[in-house]
Order: structure tokens, then sequence, then C-alpha cells
């Protein structure tokens, strides 16, 4: 099996479950280590995979390494909102163009493809409305979640024109071990271990629908075995917090009061709410989530940062300059 991303923070999870679980299985990662990369995210199963530093917009390079696999897992992307506000030109070219790269390469060598996505590409919900459906439309906020819409557009079309024995999946926000210090929760919980106060976006009305990286990735095996070709699935836990009650909950792990943080410069577009109706995976695929508690993976995942800060410390100063320099403030 081909990973792409695996040096990322879902696919180093995927990887490290798929290791443990199926040891029939045979993974060669393929990431290009960008600022998000991390390769001691694969320490634990260094001995057991192959690691190729590379660009999936390489097409010969690409074309190369599925001609040797039975299955491709395509998780690498730009994936931060704020960074696509910044400068949007890296995710047309890893999003849409790297996809590209991989499909040409799919479908040349008749290759099993499962493309790993965002609830994002729906655009987002009012309080009132349903959650997302396979069914719902296409309507993306943000140059990140653009650019992952397009991607989605032409798996779609590679498997319709050309037969490409493609599956898609669409989740929700995802938490756990090896997430970037960039992203919500692990920026909050390594501000506490660093004595700072977290920074919440706005009012921190908005509603974000958390589910653990392990479910996510279990999800992924189950449509990667079970899945029917050109179908979507949507990937979610019914773990709808807003951000105010999320920082709220990480303040309490540290004994700190609940109003112990501050509210900064709102995000520009900024989403207000992602649901998932996950009735077809679970109807389908007899999946369910594993983590059901958010405060008892939130619990784990805090665990986690205060035990691994070897891993999270390089990356933690330029992350909160880059935050500044993006004109940050507090309100
Ligand atoms: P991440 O930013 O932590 O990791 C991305 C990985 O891709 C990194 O290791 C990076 O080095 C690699 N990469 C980037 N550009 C590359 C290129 N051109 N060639 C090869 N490798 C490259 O991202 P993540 O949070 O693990 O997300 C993984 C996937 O899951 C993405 O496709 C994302 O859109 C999707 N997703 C993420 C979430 C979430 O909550 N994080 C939710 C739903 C879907
Ligand atoms: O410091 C912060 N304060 C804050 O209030 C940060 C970094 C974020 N936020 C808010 C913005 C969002 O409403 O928290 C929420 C979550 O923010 P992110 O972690 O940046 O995630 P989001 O923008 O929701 O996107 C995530 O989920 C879907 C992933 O980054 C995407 O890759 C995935 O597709």
């Amino acid at each position: 099996m081909l990973v792409t991303g695996g040096a990322g923070f879902i696919g180093a999870n995927f990887v490290q479950q798929t290791v443990a679980t199926r040891p029939d299985v045979q993974v060669t990662v393929l990431d290009a280590l960008t600022y998000a990369g991390n390769r001691a995210s694969l320490d634990p199963v260094a001995e057991r995979i192959e690691f190729v530093h590379g660009d999936i917009a390489d097409l010969d390079l690409v074309d190369n390494l599925v001609s040797g696999v039975d299955a491709v897992v395509h998780f690498a992307a730009e994936s931060h909102n704020d960074n696509s506000l910044a400068e949007p030109w890296p995710f047309v070219q890893t999003n849409i163009v790297g996809t590209y790269s991989l499909l040409q390469a799919v479908r040349r060598h008749n290759v099993r493809y499962h493309h790993v996505s965002t609830d994002e590409v729906y655009g987002d919900l009012t309080p009132d409305e349903p959650g997302f459906t396979e069914s719902t439309a296409y309507n993306p906020s943000s140059p990140y979640s653009a650019t992952k819409a397009g991607s989605d557009m032409l798996v779609r079309a590679w498997t319709r024109s050309f037969g490409v024995r493609a599956t898609l999946s669409n989740c929700s926000n995802n938490y756990g071990p090896y997430q970037h210090v960039e992203k919500f929760i692990p920026r909050q919980i390594t501000n506490l271990i660093d004595g700072v106060r977290p920074r919440l976006y706005g009012a921190g009305h908005q509603v974000r629908d958390w589910i653990h990286v392990d479910d996510h990735n279990r999800a992924v095996w189950d449509i990667l075995e079970r899945g029917r070709t050109g179908q979507t699935y949507l990937i979610g836990a019914q773990g709808e917090l807003d951000n105010l009650t999320v920082v709220q909950l990480i303040l309490r792990a540290f004994d700190r009061e609940p109003t112990d943080f501050d509210h900064v410069t709102d995000r520009p577009g900024h989403d207000q709410r992602y649901a998932i109706d996950a009735s077809l995976l679970r109807e389908e695929l007899g999946w369910s989530p594993r983590y059901a508690d958010f405060r008892a993976g939130l619990a784990d995942t805090v665990a986690w940062y205060r035990d691994n800060e070897n891993w999270w410390r390089p990356k933690k100063a330029d992350t909160e300059r880059a935050y500044a320099a993006a004109g940050e403030k507090t309100l």
C-alpha cells in the first residue's frame, strides 16, 4: 500500500494503526516533509515501513511507486485554513495538481485508490440545519476547502470517465496525538503547558464536529475494504461542540479558570458550523466510533502532549510567530 502524507497528523496515525493491526500489509509512505510533516511521527514503526521523501506532484516518481502497490490511500495535502488565507498557491499545487498526478498513475496501473477529504467542501450550516450527507451540494468557503473540493471533483471524474477504482471520504475535525501545533486543540494545550493563555477566534461560537483520529482511520479501512467504487462516505462521530466549550474543557484539564483565555482576531470568512450525518457509513459498513466520549479522548490527547514535548517543541515558536505575523491581535 502507498500512503501519501504519512508523516502528517492523520497519515502517521493511519500508518501506525495499520502496522499494529494488519501485519500482512506492507506500507510505503510518500511524503514531501513540508513544515507540517514530521519523520518522528513514524519513529514507532520506522523499521516496519518504507519511507520515500518526495512530492505527490512528481509524475515520474508517483507513477513508479504506484506501479508496485495494490492500493493508494491519499492523505497528503496542505491542510490549514489560516495558511490558505495567507498564501493560497501551495494549496492549488498540492491539493489539485498533486491529486491529478496520483489519479493519472492509479488510472494507468489500475490500482485501487482511496481519497481522504473533508466536510469543509460542503461549506457551513446554520444552527438548525441537519448535518451534511453524501448528497449535500458542494459550497466551499476558503482556498483550502475550495482546493479540496476541486480534488474531490477530479476523483469523481476519473472514476466515471476512466473507470478508476476509487472511493472518497469526507471527515469532520480530527483530534488526537501527532497533530501540528498550528491546529486549534494542540495550539491551546501547548500554550497552557507554556503558561500562555488559549487564543479563541472571535466570540468562539463556531461549531466543529470532533472525531478522534483513530476512529477516522478505522473508517478509512472499512471503506477501503468494503466501500463501493465511486461512492463517497461521510465520517463523523456526533461530536458537535462550539469552540468556547472546547477551550473551557482544555482549561479544566489544566485546573485553570473557565475565563482564563483571550479572544483574538476572527478568521476571515470563518465557517460557522460543521456537522456530519454518518448514517451511510454506520448502516452500510457497520462502523461506529470507539471514542464516543470527547472528554475522555481530550484527556488522552492532553496527556500525550504533556508526555511528548520533544515531538512538538521544535515547531511551537515558528507557529506562534506566523500567527503574530498574520496580524493576530487580542480583542
Ligand atoms: P497535515 O498537514 O498534518 O499533514 C499533511 C502531510 O502531507 C504532511 O506530512 C506533509 O509533509 C505532506 N505533504 C504536503 N504536501 C505534500 C506534497 N506535495 N507531496 C507529498 N507530501 C506532502 O494534515 P492532516 O491533518 O493529517 O490531514 C490529512 C488529510 O486529511 C488531508 O487531505 C486533509 O484535507 C484531510 N482531513 C483533515 C482533517 C483534520 O481535521 N485534520 C479532517 C478531514 C480531512
Ligand atoms: O487558535 C485558534 N483559535 C480558534 O478559535 C485556532 C488555530 C483555531 N480556532 C478556531 C477556528 C475553527 O473554528 O477553532 C476551530 C478549529 O480550527 P482549526 O483547527 O484551524 O480547524 P478547521 O479550520 O475547522 O479545519 C480542520 O478541520 C477540517 C482541519 O484543519 C482541516 O484540515 C480539516 O479539513
